[in-house]
């Protein structure tokens, strides 16, 4: 089973509030359905997502009754890219269920408490994609989290065993230093020791690029194949999907 994360700089314009781009998505839409085999796509939030979950501090849980307007309209956001990307892949003639990780996930004190993987194994089971996303969740001690796209990909790595997982991005992949210096290209691979110069400061409600590539390495740790990609040129994910090379970045597990 192929795990895909679209990420949300590749999905949406990240600076402009609700900005999807919609002919990346058929592109990438177009790519994944060339591609037999089972496999499960998960996006993340972009300009959908992390504009208004930080203007409610939806990240610092359930602290003021004000918040309960900014979780129904970040659910509402999230669901509506959700179906834009869910309409692409129907068009391209993927047959895709949406799961909304809101409807099902819980966490505890910010951390993924349950999740039931079963169910995107039924759907796979009978031939269906399912597709799911980075979203408000209920949070048993402090009311609210998010639960991002990378939390999933690594619940679902572990309890379905996928054989390769791409994090499909509007990057090359890894660089050594931030901003990457000019002519630079991303490390063709990346282990846990090595050291990058991330200088990125404003992470966003999800956390730090740092975080990020934590759950990577904690999936390429249980024997997955971890590849970053980069969505914005065109085959790239195509590419990777195939087993071809492609440039960008592979995390090594220990
Ligand atoms: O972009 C975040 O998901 P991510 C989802 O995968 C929300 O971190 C609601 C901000």
């Amino acid at each position: 089973m192929i795990l895909i994360k679209l990420g949300g700089s590749v999905v949406t314009d990240k600076s402009k509030p609700m900005t999807s781009r919609p002919e990346v998505i058929d592109r990438l839409a177009m790519e994944l359905s060339k591609i037999p085999g089972p496999k499960i796509i998960i996006h993340g939030g972009g300009s959908f997502g992390h504009i208004k979950a930080k203007q409610y501090a939806l990240h610092t849980g359930f602290t003021d009754e004000s918040q309960r307007e900014g979780i129904c309209q970040v659910q509402n956001d999230m669901r509506a890219l959700n179906r834009l990307i869910e309409e692409s892949l129907r068009k391209a003639g993927v047959p895709v269920a949406s799961i909304p990780a809101g409807a099902i996930a819980t966490f505890d004190n910010g951390a993924l408490a349950s999740f039931p993987s079963d169910v995107f194994q039924h759907y796979l089971d009978i031939g269906i994609t399912p597709i799911s996303f980075g979203d408000v969740v209920m949070d048993r001690s402090r009311g609210i989290s998010i639960c991002s796209g990378d939390d999933i990909m690594l619940k679902l790595a572990a309890d379905l065993k996928a054989e390769i997982c791409i994090f499909v991005t509007a990057v090359d992949g890894i660089f050594p230093t931030y901003p990457p210096a000019e002519g630079q290209g991303p490390l063709p691979e990346i282990g846990r020791d090595d050291a990058v110069a991330f200088t990125v400061k404003d992470a966003d409600v999800t956390g730090s690029m740092q975080r990020k590539l934590k759950l990577m390495f904690d999936i390429a740790n249980l024997g997955t194949k971890v590849q970053i990609v980069n969505g914005l040129v065109p085959g790239r994910l195509a590419d990777a999907l195939s087993g071809k090379f492609v440039i960008g970045t592979v995390v090594r597990g220990d």
